[in-house]
């Protein structure tokens, strides 16, 4: 197990991260930018390294400067939490090449995963259910046409370095098709400096449904269930709920078991997130994430398991302290992620906050890293914090969350929360009536107008 690791990021995970290291026993390293010297993270670490300016390409995402801070304070691994670094194969290269810990999976898989072409090919050779499309990148527009034809209109071009949903354009007939590539190959290249495109069947009103996996790399994985996250704006993900709506338990076993096997051959190390597309009761594997997500506090509560304690003792060479027969799901969780940004719409409102007063009480969690007299900079993305709330039923979590968000005081700075205390009043979100163009829908005809 690790002495002392460094913290390759800010805000909330920050936090979450130095939490779990504090709880077992290891000594915490803070790195930051100029702009975050007075953040709880620094504060609340053993040691703080600057890293230089606000901008994240001369701090957060400084690879020499966060190497320095290791050789600095002797940090033997790194945990980069999620964005920045996170997914940066190179990254975990380096810090290998210099004989410290990267708390995450191989470079290799990282790398792999990085590529939605590559991730597609194995996760099919896997046994994991793809999206019917393309076997690998479109080069020409015929080829393009033929596999169109072959999986039927309308077909989505998305871009192999992409994901997130950038770089993705639908062809609804075989006339839009050689547009939308071209514009999806442009995009890709500007976007990422590569413009390989693959062809996907377009699902017309799925679920976005993603699977929670912790691997040893010694052979072992586990699933630890679903986080249903449909309800996303602009490919942000908004609310996101455990269990999702529209499953069963036998669909959860079937795809947690696909996911844990697949992650077994993979021998994959860490946590990771498998995501899918749900439709008509089938699930369409999309993508890989292969770090910590910002949801991640929904599985915590369900399961009772530390996600971040996990990985930190996955890196430290531990073998995996979980089989799946202790993974029992209890109750439900919701999360909804506050952002400092105007209710509807969502221009970010940095600044100072003036007065902070958290909910609380029974099965109620705030991960936030703000406090009073706080400054939210204007240079990172703008989450303040996430409100987590378990009951032992939807609705029970639902009537809890409502409570919750009526007590959620932020003063100083525009925030998301009148837009959860709208979402948790509306029958089709009680219902759990709602696919990944719900919200969008929603907002556009006009259903976040009345928001204080
Ligand atoms: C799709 C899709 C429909 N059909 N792929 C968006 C980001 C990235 N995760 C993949 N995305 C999508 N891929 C096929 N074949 C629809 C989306 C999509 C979406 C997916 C999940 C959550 C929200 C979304 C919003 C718009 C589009």
């Amino acid at each position: 197990m690790f002495d002392k690791i460094l913290i390759a990021n800010r805000g909330e995970i920050a936090l979450r991260i130095l939490r779990a290291a504090k709880e077992l026993g290891i000594a915490t390293v803070a790195v930051h930018s100029t702009a975050d010297a007075d953040a709880m993270h620094v504060k609340l670490a053993d040691e703080s390294v600057c890293l230089g300016p606000p901008a994240a390409r001369d701090s957060y995402l400084n690879i020499p400067a966060i190497l320095a801070a290791c050789e600095i304070t002797g940090a033997e691994a790194v945990h980069p939490g999620y964005g920045f670094l996170s997914e940066n194969a190179r990254f975990a290269e380096i810090l290998g090449d210099h004989g410290i810990g990267f708390i995450g999976p191989s470079a290799e898989h990282i790398r792999i995963m990085g590529d939605k072409i590559e991730a597609k090919k194995t996760a099919l050779r896997l046994g994991i259910p793809c999206v019917p499309g393309s076997e690998g990148a479109i080069t020409e527009d015929a080829e393009g046409l033929r596999v169109a034809k072959e999986i039927g209109y309308p077909v989505l071009v998305k871009a192999a370095a992409g994901g997130g949903g950038r770089g993705m354009k639908v062809a609804l007939t075989a006339d839009d098709l050689p547009n939308a590539l071209a514009a999806a190959r442009s995009e890709a290249k500007a976007a990422f400096g590569d413009d390989s495109v693959y062809l996907e069947k377009y699902l017309q009103k799925p679920r976005h449904i993603e699977i929670q996996i912790l691997g040893d790399g010694q052979g072992r994985a586990v699933h630890l269930g679903e986080r249903d996250c449909s309800l996303q704006r602009r490919h942000q993900k908004v609310w996101e709920e455990s269990p999702s709506p529209a499953l069963n338990d036998a669909d959860r076993a079937r795809i947690g078991e696909i996911c844990a096997s697949a992650m077994r051959d993979l021998n994959y190390s860490g946590a990771g997130t498998i995501e899918f597309l749900y439709e008509d009761g089938a699930f369409y594997f999309i993508e890989m994430n292969t770090r910590i997500q910002v949801e991640h506090p929904v599985t915590e509560m369900i399961t009772g398991f530390d996600l971040v304690n996990e990985q930190i003792k996955i890196a430290g060479g531990s073998p995996l302290s979980i089989k799946q027969e202790d993974i029992v799901f209890r109750g439900h969780a919701i999360e909804c992620r506050i952002n400092a940004e105007h209710p509807t719409t969502f221009r970010p409102s940095p600044g100072k906050i003036t007065y902070y007063h958290p909910p609380g009480g029974l099965g109620v969690r705030v991960d936030s890293a703000v406090y009073a007299g706080y400054t939210i900079p204007p240079y990172y993305d703008s989450l303040v914090g996430k409100l987590i709330v378990h009951g032992r039923t939807r609705t029970e979590t639902l009537m809890r969350l409502r409570r919750a968000l009526d007590e959620f005081i932020i003063d100083g700075i525009e925030t998301t929360l009148p837009l959860y205390r709208t979402l948790v009043r509306n029958t089709d979100i009680q219902n759990g009536d709602y696919d990944i163009h719900w919200l969008e829908k929603f907002l556009a005809a006009g259903g976040g107008d009345h928001i204080a």
